[in-house]
């Protein structure tokens, strides 16, 4: 593990990242070697990288990560990804051990513009060998990054070059395709977003650009490395390696044109769900939709490869959750290999239990909402289950689960956190305190059709229960 404390804290700031990339700075000495690698020591989101050169372009932000600064050599944008170890946060009180791009997984984002000339250093410092794969783009064939197909993979310590012309704007990622199962599955991945040179009629310009991949990880509670062979059975389901409440909320001004992009790069598919507004999906990592094709949607299935941009117009104030609409996929870790115990009353049975095993609780029997709240004892480094709170209380989301925050008097291009909404009094759902009354049943008399029957009440049943009893035949024991 490489000691993230005796790392230089590059980034404090834009100003230090825009350093970064000014070619002014590089002396003739340091343009003939490589571009110094950059190193990201946090998991917060850094703010969009604004090109200090060359044609300007309305910049993404990464969820809860941030963007490669590059330099100019000669007419070529020259980056510097380093393959390594990591320490991510997933969440404030839960680490994991990943493989990444320079100091975080996912890797630093990759922002372009069409046309550009581009090359990028890769250094492996992983105790495998690697290659990247920029998924999606036009370029020579032996730039495509498959070991073995296209070139030899990157040995421990070796340093790749790859370049190519970013022809084809649009949405992109970058991952391994070497040992890729065992390092996918370990968090190395980035984003790639080309912007177009000129005005393309199928590119809107917006206001607020978001990008994040999807991806999941199988850790034991307690512990910090993922399980490499797990293929379907994940628990910690991410956006950009990290969990709700660890994910950044994006914040955007009210009647900003916002574009989310997401990539899938776990191992089931995952319909990402939009509350209160609608959106369409402008583009694939194939370029964008045609127009006839976009329809209004407010959930959209992104399968695993896939990348989606998906746009809408927020214009509507308040806090919009966003977030996968498999609901495993917002709880966070639990075994999946529990009982339902919803209407089976175990108190007697918990407090017997309990003399014998002080810390025994009963978990279900009203449903799972219990888990938000209460206080378990954990093992160190685990994510606590549905952990996010919200100005109403838990909110019982512990996975793929953020917001967007709009408001009116979010400054244009601040995309820092406003807090949370400041509901206009008489719109918020509210508590009946009138009495209610005795629920009408209806029993459809014999051969009319139950709408035409008058409402008899019918006396009130309680639920029943059935409880499996052991079967008898053990008097023997
Ligand atoms: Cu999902």
């Amino acid at each position: 593990m490489i000691p993230t404390n005796t790392r230089r804290r590059f980034l404090t700031g834009m100003g230090a990242m825009a350093g970064a990339v000014t070619a002014a700075s590089v002396s003739r000495v340091a343009m003939a070697a490589l571009p110094e690698p950059v190193i990201q020591t946090t998991a917060d989101t850094a703010g969009p990288l604004v090109p200090p050169t060359g044609r300007p372009y309305n910049a993404v932000v990464t969820l809860n990560g941030w963007t490669a600064p590059w330099r100019m050599n000669q007419g070529v944008k020259e980056f510097h990804l380093v393959a390594e170890p990591v320490v991510r946060e997933m969440t404030p009180g839960f680490k994991a051990h990943l493989w990444g791009y320079n100091g975080q997984s996912p890797g630093p984002t990759i922002e372009v513009v069409e046309g550009d000339r581009v090359r990028i250093f890769v250094t492996n410092r992983l105790p495998e060998h690697t290659s990247v794969h920029w998924h999606g783009q036009r370029l020579p064939n032996g730039m495509d990054g498959v070991g073995g197909l296209t070139q030899p993979t990157i040995q421990p310590g070796k340093t790749f070059v790859y370049e190519f012309v970013a022809r084809r704007p649009g949405t992109f990622m970058y991952h391994p395709h070497g040992d890729e199962m065992v390092q996918m599955a370990m968090g190395m991945m980035g984003f790639w977003v080309t912007h177009p040179k000129v005005p393309h009629p199928l590119i809107e310009e917006v206001d607020r650009d978001f990008v994040f991949l999807l991806n999941a990880y199988d850790i034991e509670p307690g512990s910090y490395t993922p399980r490499i062979m797990t293929m379907t059975d994940f628990n910690i389901w991410t956006f950009n390696s990290r969990v709700f409440p660890g994910i950044a909320s994006m914040n955007v001004r009210h009647g900003d044109k916002v574009r989310i992009r997401v990539g899938n790069l776990t191992m089931t598919n995952h319909p990402m769900h939009l509350h209160g507004h609608e959106f369409v999906v402008s583009g694939t990592d194939g370029g964008p939709t045609p127009k006839g094709s976009r329809w209004p949607e407010v959930s959209a299935d992104v399968a695993v490869g896939q990348m989606r941009q998906l746009e809408f117009l927020a214009d509507e104030e308040g806090d919009w959750a966003f977030h996968c609409h498999k609901s495993h996929h917002t709880m966070g870790a639990m075994g999946h290999d529990v009982p339902t115990m919803i209407g089976v009353d175990h108190r007697g049975v918990a407090r017997k239990i309990g003399k014998l095993v002080p810390d025994y609780m009963v978990m279900g029997e009203r449903g799972m909402a219990d888990m938000g709240e209460m206080e378990m004892p954990l093992p160190d480094n685990t994510q606590k289950m549905m952990d996010g709170h919200g100005p109403f209380g838990s909110l019982e989301m512990g996975g793929m689960f953020t917001t967007v925050k709009v408001r009116r008097e979010q400054p244009r291009g601040d995309y820092s956190d406003p807090g949370w909404f400041r509901h206009p009094a008489g719109t918020v759902a509210y508590e009946f305190t009138g009495t209610l009354p005795e629920p009408t049943r209806q029993a459809p008399a014999r051969g009319q059709p139950a709408s035409a029957a008058s409402p008899a009440p019918v006396p009130r049943q309680d639920v029943e229960v059935r409880v499996r009893k052991p079967a008898p035949g053990h008097g023997g024991h």
